[in-house]
């Protein structure tokens, strides 16, 4: 019997601390050794002239998510595992819903049956929209058992946004409980009298999207939301930063050795509020929150990136067709933008952008891409060293990836159940040729093949990163 089932040889391997050319081992589904040269293998993978990467980790998409409406997102847990593979990725951290009036638990059950029909390693961050005391005290406690250690609460949108005092809540449940608290920073209120004004003036198109929600407004929630966990001790992730301005309130809070994290995702440097000015309908394919804002933002977000401000780029995808009763126009191709869904998707796309417009443009080492797209969410999600790393006994999730490889991205290439993808005829260099889920070649040249149901849940357990300082501001925490 050969000594290893599986090895990948003459690949550069590419982990956070840089890129050494090497061969990797695996039995299990694990990673079982790295060394100068393996040849005793079941089965052998030539990666010579390719990257090997760890494994993408999306750390915020939203895949088969129920909507408060009723409706559920397009892609569904299949789709999106195909999409996921064809572009790298192979962990996802998607969200449970809730709903207000409603419990968690049944939803939790409910997605947890949706996500197991699918071929992605997948974990679980929990929305809460309603934090009454019996969710807070009772229904938190037993999804934190079922493996869940990430909050997501929205500082805007109706019906899921929270006032602060209902953001305290969280952030105090959270901190009893070990989890993360991930938000969605915009001012609510401030969001809905510019929609307001700007309806009431005829302004309805796409592109008032963008005027609805200028960068004030994340910036104030940005640092409202950092305040509020500073004043409670509680880490803290900001979801898709959109703008220096908001990026700024996190390096302080860096700064000042506080425990908050900051995300962005690919649209924040490739689309821009241009995009969403196309005639008719069209605008609304680019239309997600934040609001993409202009190429002088895109360079000043990469300068974050490499601060280290920003360290994780998740796609925020989001499954909603241009066509269609559940898309775009499920209010009619004349909605104004308030009536439109937000989110775009971008499952597939984000490795590649991040690679294309990052390492092959000389912005940011091969080391950083893989720390922005695989290890810092896995560690900031409490998956790591399980997932985000090329190390012995992690899961052998594997991207052989040709830095040189030329592609022009179109819908098909995403391989996702929706009808479009915003970064048409976007060109890349460097793509993902062979994509390997727990030692199991999942998508081999764009060809993606796994078995619906193979996806495993990753339950999170307590972990260093999100546990409080020990630190308030006159050192006064009530239990
Ligand atoms: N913004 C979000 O906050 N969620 C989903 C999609 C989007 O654009
Ligand atoms: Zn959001
Ligand atoms: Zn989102």
């Amino acid at each position: 019997m050969a000594e290893f089932e599986l090895a990948i040889r003459g690949g550069l391997v590419a982990t956070a601390f840089g890129a050494a050319r090497c061969d990797i081992g695996v039995n299990g589904g694990r990673i079982a050794a790295i060394a100068e040269r393996i040849t005793d293998a079941a089965q052998v993978i030539e990666a010579d002239g390719l990257y090997v990467l760890p494994g993408g980790v999306d750390s915020h998409c939203h895949i088969e998510q129920p909507e408060a409406n009723g409706t559920v997102h397009e892609d569904g847990f299949v789709t999106a595992s195909a999409s996921a593979f064809a572009g790298g990725t192979t962990s996802v951290v998607c969200f449970v819903p809730q709903f207000k009036g409603g419990g968690i638990l049944e939803r939790f059950a409910d997605y947890r049956a949706r996500a197991a029909k699918g071929m992605l390693d997948h974990a679980f961050h929990q929305i809460i929209a309603d934090p009454t005391d019996a969710v807070m005290n009772d229904e938190v406690p037993k999804v934190v058992a079922e493996g869940v250690r990430s909050l997501k609460v929205f500082l805007t949108y109706e019906p899921l946004h929270l006032n602060d005092g209902e953001y305290l809540k969280v952030l105090l449940a959270a901190r009893r409980h070990g989890c993360l608290v991930t938000v969605h920073c915009e001012n609510y209120d401030a969001i809905k009298w510019r929609t307001e004004a700007l309806l009431a003036a005829g302004m309805t198109a796409p592109k008032y999207h963008a005027w609805s929600r200028p960068r004030v407004v994340e910036r104030e929630a940005t640092h409202r939301a950092i305040a509020l966990a500073e004043l409670v001790d509680q880490p803290i992730q900001v979801f898709h930063v959109s703008c220096e301005e908001a990026a700024e309130e996190i390096a302080r809070a860096q700064a000042r050795g506080l425990k908050v994290w900051g995300e962005t995702c690919p649209q924040y440097v490739t689309l821009t509020a241009g995009h969403m000015d196309r005639p008719g309908f069209e605008g609304s394919k680019f239309m997600c929150s934040p609001a993409p804002r202009d190429t002088a933002e895109h360079a000043r977000i990469w300068e974050m990136i490499r601060r280290g401000t920003l360290d994780v780029v998740s796609s925020d995808h989001c499954g909603f067709s241009y066509e269609g009763t559940r898309g775009k126009a499920q209010n009619g191709r004349a909605a104004p933008f308030r009536d439109i869904p937000n989110g775009i998707p971008g499952l597939a796309a984000r490795m590649p952008i991040v690679f294309s417009e990052g390492v092959t443009k000389g912005r940011i080492a091969i080391e950083e891409f893989v720390k922005l797209t695989a290890t810092n969410p896995a560690r900031i999600m409490g998956l790591y060293p399980r997932k985000g790393v090329i190390q012995p006994g992690a899961d052998a999730d594997l991207v052989l990836w040709d830095p040189a490889k030329r592609v022009t991205i179109t819908n098909a290439l995403m391989q996702h159940a929706i009808d479009y993808t915003p970064y048409e005829g976007l060109e890349v260099t460097g793509w993902p040729t062979m994509t390997i889920r727990r030692g199991e070649v999942v998508m081999r040249d764009g060809k993606v093949q796994a078995e619906p149901g193979s996806g495993r849940y990753l339950p999170r357990g307590p972990y260093d990163l999100v546990k409080p300082r020990g630190v308030t501001p006159d050192g006064f925490m009530p239990s």
